[in-house]
């Protein structure tokens, strides 16, 4: 990881999961030259739902977020870059996708603020890429290693 890089924490939802659109979204962070450092095809339990969305837990669409991250596998990744954290809020756009631009992930793939394709690691939030790395993933479950492509090629 080179002094600039940071990573972060990113996930597609169960709604992404169900339509098929983990390659896609895959697709756009390798595209656009961010490095894979973990993945995990999982079911988010109870327990961990609350820990994730703490935040959250006073909202009064709070219950229905738990229900929702519940419901079904999310595919859960680390990605590695240059302001990742901000770059990948950037890519997947404003929380309700009604209000996001196209060529945004939310703004291509979806129109309901409860169903909004994909998770990211707020880069507003001090600290919450490394709290998510924490929450999801074992050290050893992320890999060192160089990309063999220069750094200007995307
Ligand atoms: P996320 O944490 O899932 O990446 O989404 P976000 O940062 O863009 O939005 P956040 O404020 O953290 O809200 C978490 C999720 O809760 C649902 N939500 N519903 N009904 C509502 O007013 C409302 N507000 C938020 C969204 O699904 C959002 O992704
Ligand atoms: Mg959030």
């Amino acid at each position: 990881m080179s002094h600039h890089d940071e990573r972060t924490f990113v996930m597609v939802k169960p709604d992404g999961v169900q339509r098929g659109l983990i390659g896609e979204i895959v697709s756009r962070f390798e595209e656009r030259g961010l490095k894979l450092v973990g993945g995990k095809f999982m079911r988010i339990d109870e327990e961990l739902a609350h820990e994730h969305y703490g935040e959250h837990a006073d909202k009064p669409f709070f219950d229905g977020l738990v229900e929702f991250i519940t419901s079904g596998p999310v595919f859960a990744m680390v990605w590695e870059g240059a302001d990742a954290t901000r770059q990948v809020r950037a890519m997947v756009g404003e929380t309700d996708p009604a209000e996001s631009a196209p060529g945004t992930i939310r703004g291509d793939f979806g129109l309901d603020l409860g169903h909004n394709v994909i998770h990211a690691s707020d880069h507003e939030d001090e600290g919450a890429n490394e709290r998510e790395i924490d929450l999801f993933f074992d050290d050893d479950e992320l890999v060192d290693y160089a990309l063999d492509t220069a750094a200007w090629v995307y």
